[in-house]
């Protein structure tokens, strides 16, 4: 059978970077493991026009990925492809798992959305390849009007997914399975993206070839429930692959691929900290530890004591992420973070002290923020100095527990998904005395009094990246710096073309 798997475009409007999306890589997989053949089509990186790939390549069965700024892109990708070929499509990701507020159903209720994957996507885009196969054998009539015919009952029990029959009717099945091996998962199929057409993991601060940039996850899910996070999609429930098939699959990408640097995207990693101490006994052992690897995301701060962090820096670890959030003592408690700001004080100490870099996330704009919170913020920010402080702008997504504090008690300032980016400078909604205009001011100058700091500075200037990226940064420093267009260049795009949905 012929898979097509579809990133739809959407570049943000900062110099960021792209990679190869690891959800396609996981699903692509699975069909390759299915016998398929299957091509990856990665709107953001592709020259070739959708329709064109479409027509030539026919695929019997299409998936496209969607978080939420990326959904309306998403049924325009369906709507342009319904119109040259008839296949089944089907939408999954971050922003239609959320069931809560019946965001499956907005998807699939667009005419040329066929059916939804909420949550993990293995197991059920497995279970739809078959069904498709099936059909496909065994039918005559192969259009997909037939597939969705509410009379055959093809889709009846299949767990995980919210369809639409072809008579129009929607209906949401219960919920799939939590993967709980995540060992049976094969390895995602790098081979189907165009590696070189990606940045590296942080290009605005290392300089490495992004076709040599690779990502892992090593686990599943957070048992924390962070109020600002868009945890909807993964199960509550944390899972660890084991040391043994992590290990396997960093060898096959240092050894077969040649990775030259490996990002851990895991939302928690440390949440066990004898499996990461055995992981980097094992890096050690296997000589896979010259190549330098990044927690991109944060780790509990919590969990990050001295002899641990030590270890993973033997084992080729040269930077780890904490999500900080606030330097505000009751607003830390408010976003149930469940971490104290002198733990925080010590992990950033204990990376330093083994020389580890660090990476903050910080946000600006938390329900109850004040400009004096704020403040707080952007101070604990240079009190703990990482060499990347990285301030988001408050984004209420729907699920998450401020998407309710804000829709009951504030007002949002976005009625498009597309505008559910937290780079652009733009607040995005508003509470009592928590103004836009309060909110624009104190993450612009938050940029300023982190990054143009006398230490900040010449960090920049000492590092050879810095000046190998000249351009890129130049660019960055412009739009964060100072005031920027209105329009991201994605919405300008689909403007000139008269694209609406
Ligand atoms: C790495 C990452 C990035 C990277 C790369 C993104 C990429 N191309 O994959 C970068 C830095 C570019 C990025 C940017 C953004 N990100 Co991001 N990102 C992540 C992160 C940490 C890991 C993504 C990942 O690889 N997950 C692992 C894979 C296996 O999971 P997955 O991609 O979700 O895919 C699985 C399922 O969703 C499902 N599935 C997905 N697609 C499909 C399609 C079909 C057909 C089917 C059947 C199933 C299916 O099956 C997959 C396998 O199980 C997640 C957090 C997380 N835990 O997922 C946030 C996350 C996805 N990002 C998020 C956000 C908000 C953003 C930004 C909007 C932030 C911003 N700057 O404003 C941008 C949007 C960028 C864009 N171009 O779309 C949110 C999304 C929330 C939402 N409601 O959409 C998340 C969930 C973080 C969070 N906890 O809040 N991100
Ligand atoms: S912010 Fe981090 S710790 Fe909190 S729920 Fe999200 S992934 Fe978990």
């Amino acid at each position: 059978m012929r898979v097509a798997l579809i990133n739809p475009r959407f570049r943000l409007p900062i110099d960021t970077r792209t990679t190869a999306h690891l959800g396609l890589a996981y699903l692509g997989a699975v069909s390759q493991k299915r016998g398929d053949t299957v091509r990856v089509f990665d709107c953001d990186v592709e020259e070739q026009s959708l329709e064109d790939f479409v027509q030539e390549f026919k695929p019997d069965l299409i998936g496209i990925t969607a978080n939420t700024p990326q959904v309306k892109q998403a049924w325009r990708t369906a709507k342009a492809i319904k119109e040259v070929h008839d296949a089944p499509i089907v939408l999954g990701g971050p922003h239609v798992s959320v069931a809560a507020e019946g965001l499956d159903y907005e998807s699939v209720e667009r005419p040329y959305v066929d059916m939804v994957v909420r949550g993990e996507g293995e197991g059920p885009w497995l279970e739809i390849s078959n069904k498709v196969e099936d059909f496909l054998r065994s039918s005559e009539d192969t259009s997909t009007a037939a597939l969705m015919d509410p009379n055959k009952h093809i889709w009846d029990e299949m767990l995980g997914i919210t369809y639409k029959t072809s008579d129009g009717q929607v209906y949401r099945n219960m919920d799939a399975k939590v993967i709980n091996d995540l060992d049976s998962l094969p390895w995602p199929a790098y081979n189907l993206f165009r590696m070189n057409k990606y940045t590296n993991l942080q290009p605005a601060t290392d300089h490495v070839d992004g076709a040599r940039s690779f990502s892992i996850m090593t686990s599943r899910g957070c048992p924390y429930r962070c109020t600002f996070c868009s945890q909807s999609i993964m199960p509550i429930k944390w899972r660890a692959r084991t040391a043994e098939n992590v290990i396997e699959e960093w060898r096959h990408l240092v050894h077969e691929l040649g990775a030259e640097e490996i990002g851990v995207l895991d939302d928690s990693a440390n949440i066990r900290r004898d499996r990461l101490m055995v992981l980097s006994d094992m890096l050690i052992a296997n000589k896979l530890n010259h190549v330098p690897w990044i927690f991109v995301n944060g780790i509990r701060a919590n969990l990050a004591d001295k002899v641990l962090m030590a270890k993973l820096k033997e084992a080729g670890l040269l930077r780890t992420a904490f999500g900080v959030e606030t330097g505000n003592p009751d607003m830390i408690k408010a976003i149930d973070k469940h971490v104290d700001h002198d733990t925080i004080r010590q992990a950033f100490k204990n990376c330093k002290e083994v020389g580890l870099q660090t990476i903050g996330f910080f946000i600006i704009g938390l329900p109850g923020d004040t400009r004096e919170t704020m403040q707080d913020t952007i101070d604990f920010a240079i009190e703990l100095d990482p060499l990347i402080a990285n301030f988001s702008m408050m984004t209420p997504y729907p699920g998450t527990k401020v998407y309710e504090i804000v829709k009951r008690e504030g007002k949002l300032l976005m009625d498009d998904w597309e505008d559910y980016v937290f780079f652009e400078q733009k607040a995005r909604y508003e509470m009592g005395e928590l103004t836009a205009e309060l909110m624009t001011e104190m993450y612009r100058k938050a940029y300023r009094q982190f990054y143009l700091r006398p230490g900040p500075i010449m960090r920049r200037l000492r590092a050879k990246d810095f000046w190998m990226n000249l351009p890129r940064n130049i660019r960055i420093a412009r739009r964060t710096f100072f005031k920027k267009p209105e329009k991201t260049e994605l919405k300008r795009v689909i403007e000139a073309e008269g694209r609406t949905i």
